[in-house]
């Protein structure tokens, strides 16, 4: 092996001849691109050789889905680009869960597809298909090489649109035009700010929030897209309004404000949902306020009928699609929330008249939240009580109460698709932005493991940790063998409740407990996670959680993965789609018992 210099990260300026391998990876860098996921190829090998020229380190991963995850968990906490590659056909087809996860996980991840050959494309030769529509519906911006030349141009292109747009892009080059050679001109880098947005709107969503008598906030995803949330903060403190979290953002506003009173939609927070139900102004601030986020919960229908809603988002498209609104801002939430505050300082405010009164409510709300959740130590639907009488496991609240307790503050976290990490919504708060990475509105199981190794690898000075489902682990537990490799050190929360708990509960609620393909059979993980090279504890009782989870947080210093295997009984919190089912109707005789 010849001899390695150090890695030159200097861009080469003016035009330079190049071959197409130079001008790409060139681009990569002056894209700032440090870190990439996927699996060797053939179709990629030219410019992947000098990676470590440029100072990029290629990171090896055991599935391509892995890699765009990691990748959309690195640019979820780092604010960076997150970047994948892989061999053209089905290297690029395993990305597809990846890439739509990424999509609406608002990910900027640039997703590069070297393709077939231009000589041979369409006779059908080896690893080939076509591209670009499999990715049309789930990408912001399609680049597509159709010239050698235009390698930089269409490289840096998808860079910048990922960031414009904030979502996936993808890269499709013909693999034959990484070689020839032709005069490149490195592109700059095209960062366009938003700005707070109409200037009428501003005012008049100013006017309704100064007539306000029980304003509220709703923090969305793009208050952490625009490093908005001391903004947030001033804004909520200056209305002194509540602050609801929007669904699966926990992040948006720090959990220890007076102010701050948890998240709305599955699994949320009863205060926040009783609060924004009394709201006569709501401030959606940077959400797009999804549809599912927004369902009644617990019982709860607390969507605000009668409320004005003023929602400001980065796309225009976004204002008024879900929910009717009253003022619609197409802008970015840290610089609208200036705007607002520039327009509200100093003026007289209706809701600091009543903001003692308002005070109270908040605190009253917040604390009987905590009590019920405190007293909510197991569930007690009667399919619950039934089949966890007598188990020696832990309760799956109790041992989540126990985790938030043990969760270091800086924590990363992410949470995977099943019943158990739906109720950890409740649990998880934090304190710093770019912390919860929940699989987001693709609702992918799989997801939440290499998204926290992505994590991991983007802040290696932060600890992370992945809670996953005994059935969602199934999907992702080969990217053990990418910690192992590449030592990625991550806690794997793994809850070992021997189903696919989130389906049974549509069994038991609707399918008179008829089930179907939902009783898993697990060995022992934590003997797989050694068997793989990495760390694994098994965990019974509560009194053992907190300990286990410093010790993971200490194999994470050493570059080592931890599966916490947390022994939970089968019970089953409230299921995600009550909204979607109904019970069985049956006309033909044969199928007439299945009712
Ligand atoms: C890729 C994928 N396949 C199937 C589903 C449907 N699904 C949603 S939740 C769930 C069960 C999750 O089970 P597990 O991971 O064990 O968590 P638990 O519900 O038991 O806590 C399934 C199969 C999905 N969301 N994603
Ligand atoms: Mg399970």
């Amino acid at each position: 092996m010849t001899d390695m210099k150090q890695p030159n990260r200097t861009v080469v300026t003016g035009k330079h001849k190049m071959t197409p391998s130079e001008a790409f990876i060139e681009t990569l860098v002056a894209q700032g691109v440090t870190d990439v996921f996927g699996i060797v190829g053939s179709a990629f090998m030219d410019a992947l050789d000098i990676f470590p020229a440029a100072g990029i380190r290629f990171i090896p991963v055991a599935h391509e889905q892995g890699a765009v995850h990691m990748a959309d968990g690195y640019s979820r906490v780092s604010g960076r680009h997150g970047v994948c590659i892989g061999q053209n056909g089905p290297g690029i087809t395993n990305f597809v869960t990846g890439v739509a996860a990424a999509y609406w996980a608002h990910s900027p991840v640039v997703v590069i597809t070297p393709e077939t050959g231009s000589m041979t494309i369409g006779l059908g030769g080896f690893q080939e298909t076509e591209q670009l529509p499999i990715f049309s519906k789930i990408t912001k911006y399609q680049g597509h090489v159709m010239n050698a030349k235009r390698m930089a141009e269409i490289t840096a292109r998808c860079f910048d649109r990922a960031m414009l747009d904030m979502g996936p892009t993808q890269l499709n080059i013909p693999r034959d035009f990484f070689y020839g050679e032709g005069e490149f001109e490195i592109p700059t880098p095209i960062r366009i700010g938003r700005g707070a947005g109409d200037e009428a709107a501003l005012d008049e969503a100013a006017k309704l929030l100064a007539s306000a008598k029980f304003p509220v906030i709703l923090a969305g995803g793009g208050v952490i897209f625009s490093e908005g949330m001391n903004e947030a903060v001033q804004l909520a403190e200056l209305l002194h309004a509540p602050v609801a979290n929007s669904y699966l953002h926990n992040d948006t506003f720090p959990a220890s404000h007076p102010l701050w009173c948890g998240p709305l939609g599955y699994q949320g927070s009863k205060a926040a949902m009783k609060l924004i139900g009394q709201a006569d102004v709501v401030l959606a601030l940077g959400t797009r306020l999804g549809p599912f986020g927004t369902l009644p919960q617990h019982g709860l229908d607390y969507w605000p009928k009668n409320a004005k809603i003023i929602q400001i988002d980065t796309d225009a498209k976004m204002l008024g699609l879900v929910k009717p609104i009253s003022v619609g801002i197409c802008g970015d939430a840290k610089a609208a929330a200036l705007a607002l505050i520039a327009r509200l300082k100093g003026k007289t405010l209706a809701c600091q008249q009543n903001k003692a009164e308002r005070d109270a409510k908040i605190k009253d709300e917040k604390a009987t939240w905590e009590k019920e959740l405190d007293q909510w130590t197991h569930e007690t639907d009667k399919y619950s009580v039934e089949i966890s009488k007598g188990s020696s496991y832990m309760h799956p609240r109790q041992m989540l109460r126990e985790l938030e307790r043990a969760m270091p503050k800086n924590a990363m976290v992410s949470t995977d698709i099943g019943n158990i990490c739906s109720v950890s919504n409740s649990y998880l708060r934090f304190e710093q932005p770019r912390s919860m990475l929940a699989a987001m509105s693709f609702g992918n199981c799989g997801y939440a493991f290499p998204v926290a190794c992505g994590a991991k690898v983007a802040r290696p000075d932060r600890p992370a940790f992945a809670y996953v489902g005994d059935g969602a682990w199934g999907i992702s537990l080969n990217e053990l063998l990418t910690c192992a490799r590449e030592k990625i050190g991550v806690t794997v929360v793994l809850f070992n409740n021997g189903q696919w708990g989130a389906e049974k509960k549509n069994h038991v609620d609707f399918y008179s407990q008829r089930y179907q393909g939902v009783e898993l059979e697990n060995p022992s993980w934590a003997a797989v996670a050694k068997a793989f090279g990495c760390e694994g504890i098994t965990v019974d009782k509560l009194g053992d959680v907190g300990a286990a989870l410093k010790q993971s947080v200490a194999n994470q210093a050493d570059g080592k993965t931890t599966v916490l295997e947390l022994m939970v009984t089968k019970e089953l919190g409230d299921p995600f789609r009550r909204d979607a089912l109904s019970r069985p109707v049956r006309h033909l005789e044969k199928y007439k018992q299945y009712v």
